[in-house]
């Protein structure tokens, strides 16, 4: 589903043209839902994702107050949003009356390679004030050099997590997603995609490792955060936060329990309770309810789910894709 593409230049039409005839060259392979996942370099992604990832490289201009919030999806992406939202905007909103108390974090910050509405040029967020605050699934490596490279041009918080509640939280998103009609994924299926990598920008080691090399080497860029973490010190996790976005908390907010509120309005029981996310209703525009982002919100719910035959062959990939590379998930 192309956007209307009657006004763009020719920068633009000769991108579109680029993706037209390099997504029938693509590996492919079954998704997760009705869709088909094309393997881009060395990433699973949709044809949306490689549509997203080509137009930034030929049209997105970074500024140094971007804020990239950067999530493999089912990492909490959705509570990072809500995090970092309340944490860049804490002087502008009363807490008791805050936007994410009406609104889903998805309706407050954007989705990067989602900007291609309308027009289908980047207009929509070349017209943001600064500081822009964007969200991305695409993996570090598909982001140009402009963004990479260049230590001022952006920064991008990351948040991974243990990649068994991944693959559970995704299994019933997936299910959530097929249509009525349409046999329900297996776990058995799940796990087999999951493990050759096949998974919305996956493989997912690669996701992961990629954000966290690239924290190592530019620890002012990137910052990468592990949900866990998050869940047992939300509040040292709000200050890194703030500290690693040049807006630290001052004495008076501390005074005040400013970090405590950010943490209460973010947190899982607050937000699976506003009103706006227990809404179910979809649209064609908007496929996927505000309730389907929100189920248990827990660290270990995978041992409901998997085998400890299925655990035990992740336990093994996860060794060696992160052999010597200093990361783990504990
Ligand atoms: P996305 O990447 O597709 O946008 P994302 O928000 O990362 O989705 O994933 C939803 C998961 O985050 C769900 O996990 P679960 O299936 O294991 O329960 C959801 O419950 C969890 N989640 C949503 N909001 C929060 C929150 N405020 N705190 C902690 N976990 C949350």
């Amino acid at each position: 589903m192309y956007p209307k593409r009657i006004k763009l230049d020719e920068g633009y039409q000769k991108t579109y043209k680029n993706v037209d005839e390099l997504l029938p060259t693509l590996p492919r392979s079954k998704g997760w839902w009705l869709d088909q996942l094309l393997q881009y370099q060395g990433f699973w992604l949709s044809t949306y994702g490689i549509r997203g990832s080509m137009l930034i490289d030929d049209h997105f201009n970074p500024r140094p107050t971007d804020i990239i919030i950067a999530t493999s999806p089912k990492c909490g992406t959705t509570w990072l949003r809500a995090l970092v939202f309340s944490i860049i905007n804490r002087n502008s909103f009363d807490f008791s009356d805050h936007p994410l108390r009406k609104a889903n974090p998805r309706d407050l910050v954007h989705f990067l390679e989602a900007h291609i509405r309308g027009d289908g040029s980047t207009a929509s967020i070349d017209g943001l004030p600064s500081p822009r605050l964007l969200s991305t699934h695409l993996p570090y490596a598909l982001f140009p050099e402009c963004m990479t490279d260049d230590t001022l041009a952006c920064r991008f918080v990351y948040i991974c997590r243990d990649l068994k509640d991944v693959l559970a939280s995704k299994w019933h998103f997936a299910n959530k997603l097929r249509p009525k009609g349409v046999p329900p994924l297996s776990l058995e299926e799940a796990f087999d995609l999951f493990c050759k990598g096949v998974s919305h920008y996956g493989p997912f080691w690669d996701h992961v490792l990629g954000y966290w090399k690239a924290s190592l080497e530019s620890p002012k860029k990137v910052l990468c955060l592990k949900y866990e973490d998050v869940k047992k010190e939300p509040l040292g996790c709000v200050r890194k936060v703030a500290n690693f976005l040049g807006v630290p908390f001052t004495p008076e907010e501390e005074n005040k329990e400013i970090v405590e509120e950010i943490v209460k309005l973010c947190s899982f029981e607050n937000m699976s309770n506003q009103d706006v996310n227990k809404s179910d209703t979809r649209s064609q525009e908007k496929p996927i309810s505000n309730s389907d982002f929100f189920r248990k919100g827990e660290v270990g719910d995978w041992v409901n789910h998997l085998s400890p035959q299925m655990s035990e062959i992740l336990d093994q990939i996860t060794e060696q894709k992160f052999q010597g590379t200093g990361f783990s998930f504990h």
